[in-house]
């Protein structure tokens, strides 16, 4: 095929989606067919390394050949009861995770915002029946820059206006201070105070690392005033930071870990609330659930996912590629960069405001076979699959340094 008729190919399948889809996305102009490990191919033909992996829910790569074996299997046997019956699924899944993860129960849903809105009412019934807060007077502590999903009680609390504008009116019950400031928390708590719900690091906000023990110092806070610490591990947690949860590099244990994203490695969505203090236990039959929450082709793979992630060693991997990754980046003489941060895998690069925005990097990357999405007008996230092998990075970081060192796209 010559590039003329292949570009067509690609532009017939995005005036598709334009025709008839919602266009609450503008997406890179690549349209892609088939992924496998770190790579991914477009309808032309075309190979790429993927360097978003789906924002953190690719860690075990695309593809990975014994999650989708156990998606299969399972799809075979039995997909979905509803929580009106037991599996033969559910229970290996609570008790894996729960091992996992040290935590005493778990409740599983489907996406990651609702995963935190169970989150968010288990800690209010948390507040009202163990705390005894006065009815319907429970507050939770947010940040400011947050990004937690898009329900209207999530859209509500985000400091974002694109996110929250045309969507009211939204749910009371919320304060937002600003991330990183351990002295604001201490400051917003009141007697109804019940939850401070927080990412460890901001993903979306701009790969954002707050000061060293800030979370030790939010957890000392928390533990005085009686109040949940409810961390949002959905972007930073199962590995991508090089722990296991990003909350092991202050060494500290969130009551209420909410995971997504990495925990189907990518094939399937599965979402859960993971409890220390068995917050959990306040939620009584009929409370709260969902139809696919818990099913048993999202219990086997994510069990195998988890798997995946302990037998490949890959929050080990992810510490010592992103160390590398980030090293690598540091040493580009780059006219246009302004800071590089980042734990393990999660990694930002924040340009130069007078470059003009990092769309036009991100789309020379992908002319030069890396696949990345700019954050916040300025900032390129690299956080590829945790499998990546050094000799990878070395291959996106001659791209990287092209990009970076070449004429201004
Ligand atoms: C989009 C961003 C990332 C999350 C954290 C909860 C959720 C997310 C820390 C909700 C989801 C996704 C959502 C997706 C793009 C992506 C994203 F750019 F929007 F902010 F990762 F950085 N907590 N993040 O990062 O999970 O309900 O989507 O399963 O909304 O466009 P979800």
């Amino acid at each position: 095929m010559d590039t003329t008729i292949r570009q067509s190919v690609t532009q017939s399948y995005i005036d598709l989606e334009n025709e008839f889809g919602a266009q609450n996305y503008k997406p890179l102009d690549v349209v892609l067919a088939r992924g496998q490990g770190v790579w991914v191919w477009d309808v032309e033909g075309n190979k790429y390394l993927d360097m978003l992996a789906s924002y953190s829910a690719l860690n075990q790569g695309h593809c990975h050949p014994r999650i989708l074996n156990a998606l299969i299997e399972q799809a075979k046997k039995l997909t979905l009861v509803s929580r009106a019956f037991r599996t033969d699924q559910l229970g290996a899944f609570y008790k894996e995770i729960c091992e996992m993860t040290h935590s005493h129960s778990v409740l599983p849903m489907n996406s990651g915002a609702e995963a935190v809105e169970t989150a968010l009412k288990a800690a209010r019934k948390w507040g009202y029946q163990i705390k005894e807060v006065p009815d319907n007077m429970a507050e939770i502590i947010v940040c400011d820059n947050n990004f937690h999903g898009r329900t209207i009680a999530i859209v509500g609390f985000s400091t974002e206006p694109q996110y929250r504008n045309g969507f009211g009116p939204f749910a009371p019950g919320f304060v937002s201070i600003p991330f990183g400031d351990a002295k604001a928390l201490e400051w917003a708590i009141t007697p109804n105070t019940v939850a401070f719900l927080v990412e460890p690091i901001q993903g979306e906000g701009g790969i954002i690392i707050p000061p060293a023990g800030y979370l030790k110092k939010v957890r000392e806070i928390c533990d005085e005033h009686n109040i949940l610490l409810i961390l949002d591990e959905i972007q930073t947690g199962l590995g991508r930071t090089g722990k296991f949860f990003a909350e092991e590099h202050d060494g500290i244990e969130a009551d209420l870990t909410v995971v997504g994203k990495a925990l189907s490695g990518g094939v399937y969505p599965v979402s859960a609330v993971l409890s220390n203090k068995e917050v959990l236990s306040v939620f009584q039959p009929g409370d709260h659930g969902s139809t696919f929450g818990g099913n048993p082709l999202a219990c086997a793979v994510a069990r195998e996912a988890l798997k995946v992630i302990k037998d490949e060693n890959l929050v080990e991997n992810s510490m010592l590629m992103g160390e590398y990754l980030m090293n690598g980046i540091n040493l580009i003489p780059s006219p246009y960069v302004k800071e590089v941060r980042g734990k393990g895998l999660l990694i930002g690069v924040e340009l130069k405001e007078s470059v003009g925005g990092a769309r036009r990097f991100c789309e020379a990357l992908q002319t030069n076979g890396l696949l990345c999405k700019e954050t916040h007008q300025h900032i390129i996230r690299f956080a590829p699959p945790l499998i990546i092998t050094k000799e990878q990075i070395d291959w996106a970081l001659e791209q990287i340094e092209k990009v970076l060192t070449g004429p201004l796209p």
